[in-house]
């Protein structure tokens, strides 16, 4: 049956990449999509070109064709190209054009969600910061200046996609593109405004005739075009889309009969580590999908997601289902939102460095390969449903030409059943569906994922729900000794050092522009015994507590250049009070908060308002409560390190680095040379001995890591992905910015070996 399986995977991927050298028409009915006059039932995956580098590309690609991926997702990532208002960057990581014609290339279609506000974790939900200080601007709202740009970006986009032939009405990959996304969790807030926001924004993007439709994500009354543009230009109606863990059961169905069900974020990671299939129903989309430092990875099997699809399709009619995320990657550099991990669902089909994830990556191959076999009869056939028991149903479709294909269901989640199904007895697992492309023979049971390369793996019956990662991380080298180190330890400014003044406490983002995750906050006070009133010995050190209420999100505190202690928040709650005994000295006294943002916000209504930093500063003591809020305050923005680029080449020729001290200083910067790992195989950093900060190779920022937050199941992130590119064969520059008193002398270059059974 297997063998069968693949054969006919393999006719259908000749005909699809044939196929994509003429302009196609594509549109759609109530059914499905509608590609060059035929139905089609297609499987997508998101892979987002930032999150990985154009070395990787191609084999991401490959690996999602393999897997029996009709089809690529990706976000259009608005920060990255316009980092300033007018200064466009298409370069290198960033070059969107070349991820969609490698993806043309390898035969697949393109599925375009420009957004431009994206969310996805990322920084600021994809939306640049300069838009923040434009004059009235109200984000994603029926507001003058928001449209403008955001319409001068999406067109810009389109036009950047016309202009190289990628939509598929030119003969490129993009089928469909996207415009908003999620719209629907934040409408109400914004009232009238919300509702003149969405129809301006489907007229916008249907007005920009790419000639392909476009869709809106978790948006039930994504607005229908007027009637003439309807008439005038049919595929360009707008698709509205199911977003979320159980399409097959939740989805209310396609807000017109015209429309096909399509579901476009099918994510692939969600319940905690438990692999219990009672214990996993009745949870609903409450916990998070993607991990945030603080909590553990979150997972979601292999057989879950198989049933979820399969459901969708047979019971909801789906035709559309994309997989959040195929390939989740990494956020590097400071891209990631606030609180998420530099690892980004790394529990999808393919792992944070590309390599298939197993049984996940194969089940789901297995299940698309099962689910094209019943092709005809789903997509023209007549649907029909039937119970086969209190717990157990079947979902059949009847072709006019006497095909047939057959879904049945147990959706008992504890026992097996054994159900009639025309004259035969059939098995099911608890909660699966069997997928019976003829009406009679299983090829596909979705509780059943099997590991795919029998010689390397036992097969472990029934489920293999336990064995989630099949990845093993080979032990590079071990950069422990000491003189391989250098350090440089970041002054501790004070309010006469800094150059910003203000007589208030300022909101970091409004001051750092999103320059740097840092902003220090500085005051000086006199203690002067006569106006104390307390009695103190001369010799004892005058105690008094600092007491700081912050937006979020991490707070370093320092008295006379001392430090004195920390606080975090967290992703579900960045604001945090810090309070702590202090030592004040007789006169000038100098206090110095770092207040440190953990990533940008990326969702919520009224993102624009939003604020983070510190919010009051009080000293007390028994007689006293002083408070600074309104005080003269300095401000340093940045660490000196970052302003110098100290991790470069160039800039760590510009401080004086000092022998490894091995003193666990805060605020520290370290150095070494490495040489790369021999072969090819993915290369991670073990930084599991350090506490919390940001790393660089060879002057790029591999992203923030944070070990010392511990989840319950202990540290969020040890592993941080060194990309192949980012590495030459010797003397690679690898410098780490340490917040805490981590200690660099300890890690292990590690090496994650490919799967050994990756390749068939
Ligand atoms: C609109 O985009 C063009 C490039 O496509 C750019 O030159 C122009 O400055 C932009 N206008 C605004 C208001 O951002
Ligand atoms: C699964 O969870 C249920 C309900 O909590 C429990 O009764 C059952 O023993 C668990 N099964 C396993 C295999 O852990
Ligand atoms: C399965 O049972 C759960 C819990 O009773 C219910 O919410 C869900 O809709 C059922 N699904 C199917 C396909 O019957
Ligand atoms: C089932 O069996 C009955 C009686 O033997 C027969 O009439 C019927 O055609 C069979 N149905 C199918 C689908 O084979
Ligand atoms: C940001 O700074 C500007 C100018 O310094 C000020 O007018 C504005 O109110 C600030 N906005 C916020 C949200 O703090
Ligand atoms: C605080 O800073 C001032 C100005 O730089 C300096 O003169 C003073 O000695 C500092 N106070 C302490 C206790 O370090
Ligand atoms: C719960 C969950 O994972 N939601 C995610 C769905 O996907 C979007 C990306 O479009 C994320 O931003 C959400 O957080």
């Amino acid at each position: 049956m297997r063998r069968v399986l693949h054969i006919v995977a393999a006719v259908l991927a000749v005909i699809s990449s044939s196929s994509i050298v003429h302009g196609r028409d594509v549109t759609y009915d109530g059914r499905s999509l509608i590609i060059d006059g035929q139905r089609k039932i297609l499987f997508s995956g998101s892979i987002h070109y930032p999150r990985s580098t154009p070395e990787m590309w191609p084999s991401l690609i490959a690996k999602a064709k393999e897997g029996g991926l009709d089809a690529v997702q990706t976000y259009v990532f608005w920060n990255v190209h316009e980092p300033q208002p007018g200064q466009y960057d298409f370069s290198g990581g960033h070059d969107i054009v070349r991820f969609i014609k490698e993806v043309q290339a390898q035969g697949l279609y393109a599925c375009l969600r420009i957004g431009p506000f994206i969310q996805s974790e990322w920084s600021y939900g994809g939306l640049p910061f300069w838009l923040h200080d434009i004059p009235g601007i109200v984000f994603r709202s029926d507001n003058e200046p928001f449209k403008v740009h955001m319409q001068n970006f999406t067109a810009k986009i389109v036009s950047m996609m016309q202009s190289e032939k990628l939509y598929a009405s030119q003969g490129g990959p993009i089928i469909l593109s996207q415009i908003e996304n999620e719209y629907g969790t934040v409408e109400k807030t914004y009232g009238e405004k919300g509702l003149a926001y969405v129809h301006w924004a489907g007229q916008m993007a249907v007005g920009l005739q790419t000639g392909v439709p476009w869709f809106m994500c978790k948006q039930n009354d994504a607005p229908d075009p007027v009637k003439k543009e309807e008439t005038l230009i049919e595929c360009n109606l707008q698709i509205n889309s199911c977003n979320g863990m159980k399409c097959g059961e939740t989805f209310v169905g396609p807000n017109s009969p015209n429309k096909p069900s399509i579901w476009t974020e099918n994510w692939t990671t969600h319940f905690p580590a438990e692999k219990n299939f009672s214990e996993l129903i009745g949870k609903s989309c409450v916990s998070l999908s993607y991990q945030v430092y603080g909590e553990d990875a979150p997972m979601r099997s292999a057989e879950d997601i198989a049933f979820h699809v399969t459901l969708f399709i047979a019971a909801k009619k789906g035709s559309f289902v994309n997989y959040y995320m195929y390939h989740g990657g990494t956020n590097f550099g400071r891209t990631a939102a606030a609180f998420v991990t530099t690892s980004y669902y790394d529990q999808a089909p393919l792992d944070e460095y590309g390599l298939t994830s197993q049984p996940k990556w194969g089940h789901l191959k297995e299940l698309h390969a099962a689910l094209k076999l019943c092709l005809t009869p789903l997509l023209s056939g007549v649907q029909a449903h039937l119970y086969l028991g209190p717990q157990q149903q079947a979902y059949i479709f009847s072709a006019p030409t006497g095909e047939c294909a057959a879904f049945l269901i147990n959706n008992d989640t504890t026992n097996a059943a054994s159900v009639p199904f025309r004259n035969s007895s059939y098995d099911l697992p608890p909660r699966s569906i069997s997928i019976l492309p003829d009406c009679k023979n299983v090829a596909f049971n979705t509780a059943k994922a099997r590991l795919i390369c029998l010689p390397c793996y036992e097969i472990q019956e029934p489920f293999v729900s336990t064995q989630y990662s099949t990845r093993t991380m080979g032990r590079g080298k071990v950069l422990d000794a000491a003189d391989m180190w250098q350090e440089f330890t970041e002054a501790i400014p004070n309010f006469k050092s800094t150059s910003t003044k203000s007589e208030t406490l300022l909101e970091q983002m409004n001051t750092t522009k999103d320059s740097s995750d840092y902003l220090w906050y500085t005051f000086s006070l006199v203690f002067d015994f006569s106006c104390n009133k307390h009695t103190l010995h001369e010799t004892s050190d005058p105690q008094a507590i600092l007491d700081v209420s912050s937006f979020g999100h991490v707070l370093h505190a320092f008295v006379n250049g001392q430090a004195v202690g920390s606080a975090q928040g967290s992703h579900e709650n960045p604001r945090f009070k810090f309070e702590r005994t202090v030592s004040l000295s007789i006169g000038i006294n100098n206090v110095s908060l770092l207040s440190v943002m953990v990533g940008m916000p990326d969702s919520g209504a009224y993102l624009e308002t939003r604020g983070s930093g510190l919010r009051s500063v009080m000293i007390r003591d028994k007689q006293d409560n002083k408070d600074f809020t309104n005080y003269p305050w300095g401000y340093q923005l940045g660490l000196q390190g970052e302003k110098l680029q100290i991790y470069t080449e160039q800039g760590s020729s510009q401080v004086q680095w000092k022998k490894f001290s091995n003193a666990g200083n805060p605020l520290t910067w370290y150095k070494t040379l490495v040489d790369a790992p021999p072969g090819d195989v993915p290369v991670a950093l073990n930084l599991a001995s350090m506490g919390k900060g940001e790393a660089w190779v060879n002057g790029q920022s591999i992203g923030r890591y944070w070990p010392s937050y511990h989840a319950p199941g202990g540290s969020s992130q040890t592993w941080y992905n060194v990309p192949r590119s980012f590495l030459k064969p010797t003397g690679n520059l690898l410098v780490l910015l340490e917040e805490e008193g981590g200690n660099p002398s300890k890690y292990p270059w590690t090496l994650p070996q490919s799967h050994k059974c990756a390749v068939m």
